[in-house]
Order: C-alpha cells, then structure tokens, then sequence
C-alpha cells in the first residue's frame, strides 16, 4: 500500500465525469427540457456546473490538481501526462461514465483512483476503486497526502456564473449586467435530520460541521471585493443553528449583501420578516408532499397541513419573499390525478420557482434498502430524479413522465412572468440586482414593448 511519503511526490488530480459539465435537464424552473422533450418554449437552459466539492478540497490541499467540467479529449490529454492519483467525484447517474473513465485511467496506467461524492454509495461501485472517501473529504485527503491532520478548514471562494439561452435566456443576458453571478457560501454542513429518501444521513453522518467565523468574514469580504452583489447559501438547513444563522446573517447585512438560502418549512414559519429585513431574497424549501400522512411515513415533518402551509405562503407574501418551491412527485399513494391537482394548486402560490423531481430510491437512502425488491429500472444513468425507477403501484414510468412534463410546463419560467405581469406584482419584485429582480425587470420591458400601439413601436 502507498504511504503518505509517496503520495507526497505524485501527481494527483481529480476531476469529474464529462456528463458533469452541462446540466440541460436539471430539476428545477430553468429546465427547457425532461429528457428529449421540451417544456420552456422560451427559454433553454444548459448552464455549466462547476463541481463545487472539487473546490473545497483545492482550497484545503493545494497540491491537487484539478481538471473540472472536462470532456473526454481533455481528460485522455492529461492522463497521456501521466497522473499517479486520479480522484473522481461523481453523482449515481453518472456511474455508468464513471466506469468508462476508470477503465481509460487504467489502460493509461494511473497507480490509484479514488472515489468521492454520492455516487460512491451505489452498490457495487467498490470494485472499480482504490479508496472510497465518503462525506466530506477535504479532511481525509488532506490527512492522506500530506500525513498530518487539517487543523483549519479553509472556505473557496466559489462565484457562480447562471447562463441563459433562448429568447427569454438572451434578453436577460442583454439586459442586466453582473446579475448572474453570485457567491457560493457554506456556513454550516450536515443535518440532523432522517428523512427516509434523503441520501446525506448516510453519507455525512449527523455532524454538523460550522465554517470558523473568521473565515466566514474572509471569504464575504472576498465577494464584496469582487462586486458581487448576492450570496447563495448552499447548507442543506442554513437555519438549523439559530443562534449561528443569526451570526452570518448578521455578518450578510453589514456588507449590504442580499442573500438566498435553503432550509426546512418548519424552521422559517414566524421568521420571514427577520430574514427579509437582514436581506434575504429567496428562500428554497422543500414542501415535498402535501399528503401529511406521506411525510409522516418518510419521517419529513410529523405535522404539516395544507392550512398551516397556507399561513406560510401568506407570511412569504406579505414580507414580498421569494421562494422557491421543492416537490416531489410519486410518492406510494400518489395517483396520476392527485398529482395533477397537486401541481395545480402549487401553481396558483405565485411562487419564484418552482423543482419537482421524481421520487427516487437513491443509494445510501433509507428508501433505497426499503424498496430494493421494486427496482425496475436498473441503469444507473437513468437515475437523475427525473424518471420512475421503481414499480409504483398506481402509475407507470410513461406516465410519470408526462406528469413530470405536465408540472414543469406548469410552471414555466415564462408562465410565472406571464402571471406576474398579468397580476401587476412586478414592482414589488423590483429591488435592486438580484436574479429575480433583473429577470422581472426584463419580462416587464419586454411586455411594455409589446404593449405599445404599433406606431411607436
Ligand atoms: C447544490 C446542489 C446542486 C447544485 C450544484 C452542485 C455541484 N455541482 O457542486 C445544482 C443545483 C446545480 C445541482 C444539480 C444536480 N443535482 Co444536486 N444537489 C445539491 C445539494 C443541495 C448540495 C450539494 C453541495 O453543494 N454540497 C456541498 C459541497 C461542497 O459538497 P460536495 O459536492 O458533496 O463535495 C464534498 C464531498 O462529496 C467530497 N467529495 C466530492 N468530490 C470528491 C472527489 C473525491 C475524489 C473525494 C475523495 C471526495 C470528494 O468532498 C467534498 C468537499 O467537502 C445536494 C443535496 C445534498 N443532500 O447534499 C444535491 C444533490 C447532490 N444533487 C443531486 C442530483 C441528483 C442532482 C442532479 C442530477 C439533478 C438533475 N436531475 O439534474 C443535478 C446534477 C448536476 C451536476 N452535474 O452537478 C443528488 C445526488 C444524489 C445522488 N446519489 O446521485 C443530491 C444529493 C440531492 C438528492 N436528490 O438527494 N445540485
Ligand atoms: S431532506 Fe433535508 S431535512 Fe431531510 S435529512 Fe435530507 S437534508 Fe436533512
């Protein structure tokens, strides 16, 4: 086996699969198409991913090299160099890619391959690797290449660049300037809960690890440098500490920065107008299910009615919050019917943006061991969220498909401007450079124009 002293003097790089590098049917509103159907006239959107996990382990060990959003010819052009580690990070769908690039890695005579991310917990995907790191891994290589423990954690500085194409894609790029780039930031990893279909138990455990505040301040200060005028908070739970999120939003406020975060229903009810106040302009939730019973059974919320989501949205709306919605469609007891009532009245909740991904088994899940036996669909690269893999009793893979399609067209980017301009609710939405902001202030140029008299026109 390798010892630390000679993982001192080798090449190592990590990289991901080439499917990495252009999401075009990613879950969420920006979608132009579920797989070779299109469901946004308007819009298409294949934006490229960097993989924001490569980044933190460059940040802590800087003698990895990394080769992110390759293709093919690229990844063959640096392993014709020669490497001796090649790390690769990947997700369940890209495994069948994975096995290809392990294959080509050893035919070009790399010594080991390591493996990160989720994907690392898709059966039988051991065999091809030399070393599995599950959860977060900056700590372990760093122990692994240089033989002594990683005291400080240091946080990247991540800028996201969204890019937009189509008509709808074009005039905001045209239009708005610095919109689409905004800063990445972690506050805190893990979570403490278990929801049933939820892969990040497994994968990184229940700690709970906060970024050190001083470098918390660092890295704001850094993307105040750079301009940038939003920060996107990618903690699973940005709120799950009170008294921390406090802190950092604190930390957002004083640097004017305007924000977006990701948490749980239960943890903004009652807070939205503190969180507005401190600059936050969107929060992402996962509402999940709208059946009580189903998020019971998935160990989601104990409770949680339609009437107390009601009281949410109101809160949301009267603070002028955006928010943007997580769904998850095909649940046991869901039928092709009600998810299309489902889909119906979450479009009338005047929502930012909506996600709706299919219910999936993944790997690491407690679901996965819990529906083993219905597996159908046993190729992994199918396993993107956006297609039923397992035999559902009520409904088939088609015809999840088409409710998936159904909600996506829904919802569509163009829909929800059409319907913002249609109930006047621009203005509100008119503050300052956010994505939101400048997205609305485009839609809404574009609807003066069309409607002035032909004359002047
Ligand atoms: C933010 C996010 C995104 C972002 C981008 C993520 C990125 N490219 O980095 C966006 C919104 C674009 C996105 C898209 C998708 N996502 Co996503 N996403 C997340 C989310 C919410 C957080 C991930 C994150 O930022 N983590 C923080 C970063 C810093 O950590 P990290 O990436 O895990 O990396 C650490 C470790 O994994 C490890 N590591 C990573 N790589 C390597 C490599 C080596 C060699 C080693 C040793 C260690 C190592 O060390 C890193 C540093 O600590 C998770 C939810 C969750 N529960 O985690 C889902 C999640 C990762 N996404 C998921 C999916 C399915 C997708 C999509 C396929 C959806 C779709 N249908 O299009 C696409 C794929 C896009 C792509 N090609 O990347 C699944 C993956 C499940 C799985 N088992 O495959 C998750 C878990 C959500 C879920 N459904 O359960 N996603
Ligand atoms: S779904 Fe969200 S709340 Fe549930 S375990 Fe996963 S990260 Fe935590």
């Amino acid at each position: 086996m390798t010892t630390n002293s000679d993982y001192g003097n080798m090449r190592v790089l990590f990289t991901v699969p080439p499917t990495h590098s252009a999401v075009t049917d990613y879950g969420a509103i920006l979608t132009s198409h579920v797989h070779d159907r299109r469901v946004n006239k308007f819009l298409s959107a294949s934006y490229p991913i960097p993989s924001w996990g490569l980044s933190w382990i460059k940040e802590n060990c800087p003698t990895v090299e990394i080769l992110d959003m390759p293709k093919w010819s690229g990844l063959k052009r640096e392993l014709r160099k020669g490497v001796d580690i090649l790390g690769i990070s990947f997700y369940t769908y890209q495994v069948p890619d994975v096995i290809r690039l392990v294959e080509l890695a050893r035919k070009y005579g790399v010594k080991e391959i390591w493996g990160g991310n989720y994907g690392t917990q898709t059966p039988g995907i051991e065999i091809y690797f030399d070393r599995i790191i599950k959860g977060n891994g900056e700590a372990e290589v760093y122990r692994l290449l240089y033989g002594k423990e990683l005291e400080e954690v240091r946080h990247p500085t991540v800028v996201q660049k969204w890019k937009l194409s189509g008509l709808i894609g074009n005039l905001i790029r045209l239009g708005s300037f610095n919109w689409s780039r905004s800063g990445v930031l972690w506050t805190i990893k893990g979570c403490y809960f278990k929801c049933d279909f939820c892969v990040s138990p497994s994968f990184i455990d229940q700690t709970r690890n906060k970024t050190p505040v001083n470098e918390l301040e660092r890295v704001l200060d850094q993307y105040v440098e750079l301009k940038l005028k939003t920060v996107s908070i990618m903690d699973l739970d940005f709120l799950m500490d009170k008294r921390f999120s406090k802190k950092v939003m604190d930390m957002l406020h004083e640097r004017n920065l305007r924000w977006t975060c990701m948490t749980r229903v239960d943890h903004i009810q009652g807070r939205i107008r503190e969180l507005r106040e401190k600059g936050c302009e969107i929060v992402f939730v996962g509402i999940e299910s709208l059946n009580a019973n189903t998020l019971a059974e998935h160990n989601k919320y104990t409770k949680q009615r339609k009437e107390s989501l009601q009281d949410l949205f109101n809160e949301l709306r009267h603070n002028k919050m955006g928010y943007y919605l997580f769904y998850m469609l095909g649940f046991e007891s869901d039928t092709c019917e009600s998810l299309k009532a489902e889909i119906d009245y979450l479009s009338s909740l005047q929502a930012t943006f909506y996600q709706f991904q299919i219910v999936t088994p993944l790997p690491g899940s407690k679901m996965f061991n819990d529906y083993r036996a219905r597996i159908i669909n046993w190729n992994w690269a199918d396993w993107n969220c956006n297609t039923l893999v397992w035999k559902h009793p009520h409904i088939t893979p088609r015809e999840m498909e088409n409710i998936l399609v159904y909600a996506k067209r829904k919802t569509s980017l163009s829909k929800i401007l059409f319907e913002m301009i249609k109930r006047g609710a621009l203005d509100d939405a008119f503050d300052g450079d956010s994505i939101l902001s400048a997205l609305l202030k485009q839609a809404f140029r574009l609807s003066s124009l069309l409607r002035q008299p032909s004359s002047v026109r």
